[in-house]
């Protein structure tokens, strides 16, 4: 089983390197840091990655101050990359290509659909992508059990915190009765739910609210109310000092009106380059949207990056959902 073969590469290194996706979010870098401290206390050396900027409200959590979000000219010679919340090397952000070609073994563990390439890779490599497992944190939790390792208050922290963004407060359709037995083990283990809570829910900054007011003032409705745009500009970003990583959640309030079943937001943080976030309640699987346009993610939330004029993108996005929302009404039919 791939968990076991996961859990051997592991027990055999010495020197690892961890890495979320770049941008990373609470599961990304929760996760990275959580099997980061296992790993420490396991006598290994370790280096926590994140590429692409880090939210701020991510800083609380135990080990921030010590990510790598730069890399050294010398990486430590024989080690392995665990590869994290993601599984390709081009979601790893600007030094994916790098870390895969000077590893020694790469360990993948992700929830998102798709599959690793641990076939192409040249060196010993085991992946688990589970993506019925609510995060990443959840199958880093799996490996921690099958080493036989216990689950400290910093990684029970980090393991919460990724548990709880990536189901969105226990709201999305990841969460399952495994989801708050992990949980209740994790609290058990020395997380404080109502302290995580207020850093991952209530610590918004007054820039983030204002650039989230201006969002929603874009919003339109196509397809009688059931797909939602929002977008940004760059002057947007400006006006408000916000930053790019303000807007991690800002396209749940489209996805949270009645009517609707996708919400779609585009953002243009920087002239030119967009990226573009879906999110589905029910039956639209948003993941085959986005690897239409070379991204990917999960059936109810997905997203992909694309170059060019944002509103002429908005338009081709909303006109390819309302597609598959004819699509899914006729299956729903016949
Ligand atoms: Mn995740």
């Amino acid at each position: 089983m791939s968990l076991n073969k996961a859990a051997e590469l592991v027990d055999a290194g010495n020197d690892f390197i961890l890495a979320g996706h770049e941008k990373p979010d609470g599961d990304a870098l929760g996760s990275v840091l959580g099997l980061g401290k296992a790993l420490a206390s396991h006598g290994r050396n370790v280096m926590p990655c994140a590429f692409g900027g880090i939210a701020d409200s991510l800083s609380f959590l135990p080990g921030f101050a010590g990510v790598h979000t730069v890399l050294p000219d010398r990486l430590p010679s024989g080690f392995t990359l665990l590869m994290l919340d993601c599984h390709e090397t081009e979601r790893l952000g600007e030094h994916g290509e790098r870390l895969v070609e000077e590893a020694a073994s790469l360990v993948i563990l992700d929830h998102h659909l798709g599959e690793g390439f641990c076939s192409e890779y040249p060196g010993p490599c085991a992946s688990v992508i589970d993506t019925r497992a609510c995060s990443t944190a959840e199958i880093c939790m799996r490996l921690i059990d099958v080493l036989g390792w216990k689950i400290s208050s910093d990684m029970a922290t980090c393991f919460y915190t990724a548990v709880l963004t990536d189901t969105g407060g226990f709201r999305y359709s990841n969460t399952s009765r495994r989801t708050f037995e992990i949980a209740g083990q994790l609290v058990d283990a020395g997380a404080d739910p109502y302290h995580i809570a207020l850093k991952c829910f209530e610590s918004m900054s007054i820039s983030k609210l204002k650039l989230l007011g201006l969002a929603l003032e874009t919003l339109e409705l196509f397809f009688d109310g059931r797909v939602s745009v929002m977008l940004l500009t760059p002057d947007m970003f400006e006006l408000c000092g916000a930053r790019e990583s303000d807007t991690e959640e800002f396209v749940s309030y489209a996805r949270g009106i009645d009517s609707v079943e996708v919400a779609i937001l585009v953002k243009e943080a920087r002239a030119g380059m967009v990226s573009v976030s879906l999110r589905s309640k029910r039956f639209v699987n948003v993941a085959e949207i986005a690897a239409r346009f070379g991204g990917g993610g999960h059936f109810n939330a997905a997203g992909f990056k694309i170059t060019g004029n944002p509103v002429d993108i908005k338009q081709e996005v909303a006109a390819l959902v309302g597609e598959y929302l004819k699509k899914s009404a006729q299956k729903n039919i016949s």
